[in-house]
């Protein structure tokens, strides 16, 4: 695609080859890449049933005030819009689901339109087992163009702090639901 190369997102916490795969996204020179890791004391099965509900991200998304689905049943193509809590630099945002893998645990979406600054958002989770077994590995990566006036850094910032929001929500979402 042009000039974009396709690259693993960065991460904090080292991710093993065979999961950077699902993360590796072509990124534009206008473009970031990030990603966020999670680990939950629950079993995939407990987490994939929240994460996979593309009708119901308010579930564990505390930024999404409501979500109405525009087109399909939560299958791939699918279209969402998010209205967003007050306080944030939006009040909605378009999404179409791009992936839905139930045997992988793969689950991504695409911003497709919106009143925010994170045009062509698009992010990818998927959930590992913990070597030990009884748990998860949540990966979020995320691919975005850098906004107007603001660095590659802030962006990512900026969403890393909402990726990672969501995924301890998630997880304490997962944590009461199995305990
Ligand atoms: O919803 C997600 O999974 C992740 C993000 C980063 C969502 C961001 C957001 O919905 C806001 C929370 C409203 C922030 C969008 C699309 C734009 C924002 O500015």
């Amino acid at each position: 695609r042009g000039s974009h190369i396709s690259r693993p997102c960065a991460t904090t916490t080292p991710v093993p080859e065979s999961i950077a795969r699902y993360h590796t996204h072509p990124v534009g020179p206008n473009q970031c890449c990030c990603a966020v890791v999670q680990e939950i004391h629950a079993p995939i099965s407990t987490v994939w049933a929240v994460v996979r509900r593309f009708d119901n991200p308010q579930a564990y998304k505390h930024f999404v005030k409501s979500c109405h689905v525009l087109v399909g049943n939560g299958d791939v193509g699918s279209l969402r819009e998010i209205h967003v809590i007050s306080g944030l630099p939006a009040a909605c945002s378009t999404e179409r689901l791009e992936i839905l893998d139930d045997e992988r645990h793969v689950i991504s979406f695409s911003v497709v339109g919106g009143d925010h600054r994170l045009a062509n958002y698009r992010s990818v989770t998927t959930l590992h087992p913990t070597p030990a077994g009884n748990g998860t590995v949540v990966v979020e990566s995320y691919v975005v163009d850098t906004p107007p006036g603001n660095t590659k850094e802030e962006t990512c910032v900026f969403v890393d702090t909402i990726v990672k929001c969501n995924l301890q929500s998630l997880a304490q979402i997962a944590e009461n639901k199995f305990r």
